[in-house]
């Protein structure tokens, strides 16, 4: 038997206005943004705050239910979980310079910054994707190996400064578990001074294959024998490495390599370190380098013609590396916007050296 339903005009348009209604209200429902968070992740959350020092009272909004609205913390608006820990100090040190800022006040730094202990409750965050706990005075405690079981990170920044007393001790190995690690950064923003973090080997590193940005400076590298550069050419999506002061020296760089793997490398920094030993060609296969900062390797001594294959310089630093004689054939790098060239012993004159970047006018 077939049953034929019919509608008149009136009511057939009052029904998709209803049926419009409640797909409308459904739609509203899941784009809506989720309040309160879920009770295991606040109670992580909580049990994190009980181990902090907090002086100024910068987690003072961690109280009652609505965990998503408390500091620093952002939650998924879809699932309510939460997915960003952003703690970093809202007075941070100032960018290393050669040139001491003296309008920075340690007192303010000191009040803004957390101090205490880092509780294993954070792993209750089974989404976090970020966490920047950078810049505060975690008073000589490792960088804790229950780090690396946050394997949802994509982005971590311990980031501290020395100079005050904070990390100190190896960098835990368990790191090599964050395999969707998009930015590690563990350098002392206070790189002149001597810092207590340390690594035998960088064989771990080799595991975080999506990693695009890598700050170590300041860590001492000087045991990882060759490791760190082994690590790195596991690394294909690397666009950023820093291995400032890191205390690497010349044995520790071949001078040359079977295969480069990390070709895409933008930016490379390994100022002021102990690279001695005739220079290594393998770097001028790196020719997507935008950024090279040699500077601060006083016996480093490069063979200057090769630099010209680096054609997509814009930053060149080759401050103190024993550079002799003439000055530089760098007449065909035309992107060039920054150069350094201080504390090495040229002879000849500027005039001719700046007239070979003629080629770039035309
Ligand atoms: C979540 O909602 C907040 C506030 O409504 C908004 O600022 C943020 O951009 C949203 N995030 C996403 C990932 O949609
Ligand atoms: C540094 O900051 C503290 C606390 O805010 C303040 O009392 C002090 O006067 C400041 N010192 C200087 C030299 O500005
Ligand atoms: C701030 O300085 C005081 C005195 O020097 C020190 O005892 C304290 O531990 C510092 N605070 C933090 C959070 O490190
Ligand atoms: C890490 O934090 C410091 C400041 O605390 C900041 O200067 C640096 O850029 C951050 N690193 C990354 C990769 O965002
Ligand atoms: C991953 O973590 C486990 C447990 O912490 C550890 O035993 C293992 O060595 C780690 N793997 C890597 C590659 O670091
Ligand atoms: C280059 O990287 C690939 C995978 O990322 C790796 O299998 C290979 O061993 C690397 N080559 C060298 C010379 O390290
Ligand atoms: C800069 C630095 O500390 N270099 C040291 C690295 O390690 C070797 C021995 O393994 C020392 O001779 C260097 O002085």
């Amino acid at each position: 038997m077939d049953i034929y339903v019919y509608f008149n005009p009136i009511s057939r348009l009052i029904l998709q206005f209803l049926l419009l209604l409640i797909l409308a209200s459904s739609c509203l429902n899941t784009s809506s943004t989720v309040e309160s968070c879920m009770e295991e992740e606040r109670q992580a959350l909580l049990n994190f705050k009980q181990d902090l020092i907090d002086r100024s009272g910068r987690l003072s909004s961690w109280v009652g239910h609505q965990c998503c609205e408390w500091s620093g913390i952002s939650c998924n608006n879809h699932t309510g979980r939460i997915v960003r820990l952003d703690l970093r100090n809202p007075y941070p040190y100032p960018p290393f310079s050669e040139f001491y800022d003296y309008s920075w006040n340690y007192t303010k730094f000191n009040e803004s910054c957390l101090g205490g202990k880092l509780h294993p409750s954070l792993l209750g965050l089974k989404h976090l994707s970020y966490l920047d706990l950078s810049q505060n005075c975690f008073h000589g405690i490792h960088i804790p190996n229950f780090i690396g079981d946050l394997t949802s990170l994509r982005y971590l920044n311990l980031s501290y400064v020395s100079r005050y007393g904070s990390f100190v001790g190896e960098i835990p190995p368990s790191l090599g578990n964050l395999s969707n690690l998009n930015y590690l950064d563990l350098s002392d923003a206070d790189y002149d001074y001597i810092s207590d973090v340390y690594s035998k080997s960088l064989n771990w590193l080799s595991h975080l294959s999506s990693l695009k940005y890598l700050n170590l400076g300041g860590a001492n590298l000087n045991n990882t024998a060759v490791s760190w550069l082994h690590a790195v050419n596991m690394l294909p999506s690397l666009l950023e490495l820093r291995l400032s002061f890191c205390q690497i020296d010349g044995n520790q760089v071949p001078l040359s390599l079977p295969t480069i793997n990390f070709t895409s490398l933008l930016v490379l920094d390994v100022s002021y370190n102990d690279i001695n030993s005739s220079f290594p060609k393998w770097l001028f296969n790196l020719t997507s380098l935008t950024e090279l900062d040699l500077g601060g390797n006083p016996f480093l001594r490069p063979s200057l013609e090769e630099f010209v294959r680096l054609k997509a310089l814009e930053h060149l630093d080759l401050w103190g590396i024993g550079l002799k004689g003439q000055l530089l054939p760098f007449g065909n790098l035309c992107k060039l916007k920054s150069l350094r060239l201080a504390d090495n012993e040229f002879d000849g004159g500027i005039e001719e050296f700046l007239s070979g970047f003629s080629n770039c006018f035309f």
